[in-house]
């Protein structure tokens, strides 16, 4: 019988992750935490697209810059495949489902939700529309509807416990999956990497 190739030939050396939601839900927070815990890239794309220059004009509707989807995406690719990153976006539909291997959704209660926007001087039309995202869970059913359901996780992010919470426990799901892949953690490789330059050294 002919050998068969594998149903997913991707080989990453460390998982990649989603954690999007409304803005304001606690991503930046999440993400930091995790990065540091953890050794795996925080790729924040707001600042990664202004940084490289994927925004397109403003949109004074949204009040909001446009993002050229296609040249961040091109610019991400090499690194989506070597692996270990953290992608936060307040959006997920558009990016590749082969890159990522869990993706969560964070939610926060409304008032909560509305306070922490005012607090960073949202108003109008602006506040509104993320209101409105929130309310009708419009990250949610996109990240539902772009990804294989059960890579995709709701994650409430109201109190500094549940943060807490969920950085605990994706941090357990990032060991478990290089337990699964039989690969070290990128802060076991880092450890490793340093004692072997040192021994070389001496
Ligand atoms: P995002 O990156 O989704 O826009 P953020 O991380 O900047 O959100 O957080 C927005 C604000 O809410 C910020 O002042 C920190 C606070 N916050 C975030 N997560 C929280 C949590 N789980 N509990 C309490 N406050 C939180």
């Amino acid at each position: 019988m002919e050998d068969q190739l594998p149903v997913n030939p991707v080989r990453r050396k460390a998982p990649n992750i989603m954690i999007t939601g409304t803005p304001g839900v606690g991503k930046s927070r999440l993400c930091n935490q995790i990065s540091e815990m953890t050794g795996l890239q925080w790729l924040e794309i707001s600042k990664i697209a202004k940084e490289y220059s994927c925004l397109e004009e403003f949109d004074e509707v949204y009040q909001c810059p446009v993002l050229d989807e296609d040249k961040l995406l091109d610019g991400l690719e090499e690194i989506m495949c070597v692996g270990g990153n953290i992608v936060d976006y307040h959006s997920c539909e558009f990016f590749p489902e082969r890159w990522f291997d869990v993706v969560f959704v964070l939610r926060t209660d409304n008032t909560l939700l509305y306070d922490r926007l005012v607090t960073r001087g949202y108003t109008g039309k602006k506040l509104e529309d993320n209101m409105d995202c929130e309310i009708f869970q419009t990250v949610l059913e996109e990240a539902k509807s772009s990804y294989k359901e059960e890579i995709v996780h709701e994650l409430h992010s109201n109190t500094a416990e549940q943060l807490e919470f969920n950085a605990n426990n994706i941090c357990l799901w990032i060991q478990e999956w290089f337990d699964r892949h039989q690969v070290q953690s990128v802060n076991q490789a880092e450890v490793e990497t340093h004692v072997t330059s040192e021994v070389q050294m001496a």
